[in-house]
């Protein structure tokens, strides 16, 4: 399988193996969230992003529509915010200072 179809057909195993994994089906709730993000993301540059050690948190920050778990839609919004997160600092960290002057 191609690289980018990997990832996408990651992403999807990876919300349905949690969210499958007890209570309600289709949704990651808070344990399920915890357990997501502690086995399935490990470099500390990725960890320092999100606190799992304050899943509450988390919770309140991807639960856009309040109700008290995570869908697949606020699961990809998370993931693609990870890899905006990640792009910035790879982007920061190797590229020429002053050559692209992007605005924020
Ligand atoms: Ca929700």
């Amino acid at each position: 399988m191609a690289r980018l179809e990997q990832v996408i057909t990651s992403i999807v195993d990876i919300f349905m193996e949690y969210a499958d994994d007890g209570g309600k089906k289709q949704q990651l709730n808070k344990e399920e969230l915890k357990k997501l993000f502690e086995k399935e993301i490990q470099s500390d540059e990725l960890k320092g992003k999100i606190n799992t050690d304050d899943i509450e948190e988390a919770m309140k920050m991807l639960d856009q529509n309040h109700d008290g778990e995570v869908n697949f839609r606020e699961f990809c919004r998370c993931v693609s915010a990870l890899a905006r997160s990640y792009y910035q600092s790879k982007k920061g960290k190797g590229g020429k200072k002053g050559k692209e002057a992007e605005p924020q």
